[in-house]
């Protein structure tokens, strides 16, 4: 029987295992080696592009905590989403939220998460309230600009001339942590800047200090940053069997090159990561969270061939002629085979590819299958070519000038010496003609 430390060690292990980095985390083991309740955490996005399979990174990571019996909440910032230099227009936000919560309990799905165990949150459902946006106000008291804008270099689009949205990014973001009531809060290593923000600041509002995990960034397919907004770069949830393999084809993957190599690290960071937690669960691994796997859709078996020797993460299928399948126990084994050039990129590639098509297959099924879905996809993300639709002319009364029109006797006896009121546009209109009129280059007379 293991103690009670013992206990809380390995709880504590299973939250931080493969993050790059931890910032507070015996807050955490106190919380566990007390015993008394679950640590509670949220990681939040924000629907802005169409969420690629990066995301798999977190999401995966989001299996150990309920495995810890972690609270976990996932916030869908929706406000963030359009204070980040507008990557989400106001009139499209709504769509692409829904968009996100479609994708994400797919991929919580095909991931064999239970979905029910998860909290889902909005941000605009806290972020307008008088008490948010009074702390906010409290906050931009305390914060100088130069400490926002360095917070937000990594995470908020920089650009020529920065709007005063993006400074309010990361003081709303560490605001979050207090709203949302978690213990810790998990993203990517990118957010670290927000993160040591919110460490700094929130004590001085009066709240808490919350530790900090972060994952790695997975590098796109070119081997850079995977981007949102290079398509060929990254490889979106819903793409089709032809186009993951044809994106994996072109990707930069040179012979023996272990350093820029986004294939690799994919292989390292979500498809190992995946069939570890598959192996896991065959053994009945899941600690706190038995409903593991109970709504799991897909094949969940690890990424390994038929025939693979036990503990197998990772198989690549090689004719007899070129020396057989290889099997993989651990990251190391593989990269130290590419390194050495035991193993072809062409051999890799195709290995990769097959395991993407595999996770992917559940969720563009479920997309599929889902009418409202593939409606809020239309949405939130239109057709950039599609022809707009011509607007009707609306007719706008115009008053006749006085003492002309039928009325012209009337009006002149009731009103006397007062001109006829002048009946403005509706408030839409006006808006809308200004933005046309912007767009051609024109200023509105009035
Ligand atoms: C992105 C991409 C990404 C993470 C985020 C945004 C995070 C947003 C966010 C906003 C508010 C919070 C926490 C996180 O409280 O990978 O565009």
């Amino acid at each position: 029987m293991a103690s009670t430390t013992e206990v809380a060690a390995a709880k504590y292990d299973l939250i931080t295992r493969r993050l790059q980095e931890v910032l507070g985390g015996d807050s955490i083991k106190a919380i566990l080696t007390e015993g008394k309740r679950s640590p509670k955490c949220y990681w939040g996005t924000a629907p802005t592009g169409r969420p690629h399979i990066g995301y798999f990174v977190p999401l995966t990571k989001i299996a150990d905590f309920l495995r810890a019996g972690v609270e976990v909440t996932i916030l869908l910032a929706d406000v963030h989403a359009f204070l980040d230099n507008l990557k989400a227009p106001l009139e499209l936000v709504a769509h692409r939220t829904k968009y996100y919560k479609f994708i994400l309990l797919a991929v919580f799905k095909s991931l064999g998460i239970p979905t029910s165990k998860l909290r889902f949150v909005e941000g605009s459902s806290y972020q307008l309230t008088k008490e948010y946006n009074l702390d906010n106000y409290r906050l931009c008291s305390i914060v100088t600009e130069h400490d926002a804008k360095k917070a937000g270099a990594e995470v908020v689009k920089q650009v020529e001339s920065p709007l005063l949205s993006g400074l309010l990014y990361p003081g709303l973001q560490a605001l979050d942590e207090q709203y949302l009531d978690c213990d810790f809060q998990f993203g990517g290593v990118d957010q670290r800047k927000i993160f040591t923000f919110a460490e700094l600041y929130l004590p001085r509002l009066g709240y808490a200090k919350r530790a900090h995990l972060m994952n790695p960034m997975v590098p796109g397919l070119g081997g850079g940053k995977m981007s949102s907004s290079d398509p060929n770069s990254k490889i979106d949830f819903l793409d089709p069997p032809a186009v993951v393999r044809k994106k994996i084809k072109s990707a930069f993957c040179e012979e023996g090159n272990v350093a820029d190599n986004g294939v690799l690290s994919f292989v390292s960071a979500v498809l190992i990561p995946i069939s570890q937690l598959r192996i896991e669960r065959r053994h009945g691994d899941t600690g706190a969270d038995s409903e593991e796997g109970q709504e799991a859709l897909g094949d969940q078996s690890p990424f390994a061939l038929e025939g693979a020797p036990e503990g197998t993460v990772f198989s690549i299928y090689r004719k007899e002629d070129f020396g057989g399948s290889l099997h993989y126990s651990t990251f190391k084994e593989l990269e130290d085979d590419f390194e050495n050039k035991k193993l072809h990129p062409m051999d890799l590639k195709t290995a990769v590819a097959d395991a993407i098509v595999k996770l992917l297959d559940p969720i563009r099924k479920a997309f599929e299958e889902s009418e409202e879905w593939k409606t809020t996809e239309k949405l939130a993300y239109p057709d950039p070519n599609a022809k707009p639709e011509k607007k009707k002319k609306v007719k706008v009364y115009t008053p006749p000038p006085p003492g002309k029109g039928k009325n012209a006797q009337q009006a002149a006896t009731k009103t006397s010496a007062t001109p006829p009121v002048p009946v403005p546009p509706p408030g839409d209109d006006t808006i809308q003609a200004a933005v046309e009129a912007a767009k051609e280059g024109e200023v509105p007379s009035a």
